[in-house]
């Protein structure tokens, strides 16, 4: 009798070690266990955000657009539908030599400004970072083979590899909002990894070299007490067919926040039309897949069709393309305008403006109950609990 009532209370006691195992599990912690409040609260946040839809982003959105530059208040998307995007993506691009500009030419001065502007209104700032390569000093589309090998420790680049995250950190400690507070970043490091343009891509880097890039980057930041950043993981629509190929080079969960993928419509002709949904339609089964099983939040990191040149690209091609698949958020790149470096010269922009021939469609996706934009994710109040 003895015995079993010892029994029964290991088992009890089993039981209720598994419940709350269980429990601390479902309440999301971020990578970083040091994260700041704010970005704890914004994690937590972003798993009831995605219950009610997924939010619109756009690169460099306060920054300029197709004809205007640094015009205070204005955004390419506030012009069309009267509300400005709920995710605003920047790029680090030059802080590794303490440049002025970012590699886009926006002054960091002005950047730090819009983050800040965002935070206070609660927005979501997202960072990803076309590193310049340290081997060569070229850009970061120098894919120099033995790059990522010069960065780790013990490589002839480490000591400048830690220079450059220096600057990159003590740019991230200046970013706070009108309460004082840091302002949390979705930090993208190291994107479209899958592809072979980057001095970090896998044609040039094995799963452990990133791997251990990643854990590095991550811990620095850590040490030099970074913890407003939730990391995200990203590949390319390159090389990916399956959850293994995505997971290929996933440093593991404990330095990972959200999961993501690139994708871009490359052409017109009803065959690109199909590649780019039945490609997206695919990457974002896995990226939510992989987001369930490992309890993390997904993303398309950056998305578009350049110039957008036909009329129901926003609520057709896209919508069906990820369908309903709990993710984040959606991500179009940068409206440059007029592009002159690049040959042939040509427009080069992902969101519409005011007078875009079908600047329509956009209006009907904005009016879609799953698309989340500032002014409904104000409401959220994503940075408290
Ligand atoms: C590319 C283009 C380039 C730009 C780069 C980094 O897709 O927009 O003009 O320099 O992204 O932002």
């Amino acid at each position: 009798m003895k015995n079993n009532i010892a029994i029964i209370i290991a088992g009890i006691f089993l039981v209720s070690c598994k419940s709350t195992s269980q429990t601390t599990a479902s309440v999301q912690l971020p990578a970083d266990k040091n994260a700041t409040p704010e970005t704890v609260v914004l994690y937590q946040n972003l798993f009831k955000a995605r219950e009610k839809g997924y939010m619109f982003g756009h690169q460099d959105a306060l920054a300029y657009g197709v004809n205007w530059r640094y015009e205070e208040g204005r955004s390419d998307i506030k012009d069309v539908t009267g509300d400005y995007p709920a995710v605003y993506g920047w790029d680090l691009g030059r802080i590794e030599n303490k440049e002025d500009k970012d590699l886009d030419g926006v002054p960091f001065s002005k950047q730090k400004h819009f983050v800040e502007t965002v935070y206070n209104r609660g927005g979501v700032n997202t960072f990803s970072w076309h590193m310049n390569n340290p081997l060569t000093g070229k850009d970061a589309w120098n894919n120099e083979p033995g790059t990522v090998a010069s960065v780790l420790p013990g490589g002839a680049k480490h000591e400048l590899f830690k220079s450059w995250l220096d600057n990159a950190a003590a740019y991230f400690l200046t970013l706070k909002g009108k309460d004082g507070k840091l302002v949390p970043i979705l930090f993208r490091p190291y994107h479209e990894f899958t592809g072979n343009w980057f001095w970090w891509c896998k044609n040039t880097t094995t799963p452990e070299q990133f791997k251990a890039l990643w854990k590095f980057t991550v811990n620095y930041f850590e040490s030099k007490g970074v913890h407003n950043l939730l990391y995200v993981y990203n590949t390319s629509d390159a090389n990916v067919q399956t959850k293994a190929d995505f997971m290929e080079y996933y440093p593991g969960d404990e330095y990972v926040d959200m999961v993501s993928f690139d994708i871009y419509q490359g052409g017109e002709e009803a065959e690109k039309r199909e590649k780019f949904a039945a490609d997206t339609h695919r990457l974002v089964g896995i990226i939510d897949e992989v987001a369930t099983e490992h309890h993390k939040l997904s993303s398309i990191a950056e998305t578009g069709f350049e110039q957008i040149p036909y009329a129901t690209w926003w609520t057709e091609t896209l919508t069906n393309a990820i369908g309903n698949r709990k993710i984040s958020y959606v991500l179009v790149w940068r409206n440059h305008g007029w592009n002159e470096y690049v040959n042939p010269p040509h427009m080069h922009y992902y969101a519409p403006y005011k007078g875009h021939k079908y600047e329509a469609d956009f209006i009907k996706y904005y009016k879609q109950p799953e698309t989340l934009f500032q002014k409904e994710v104000t409401k959220f109040n994503l940075y408290k609990k």
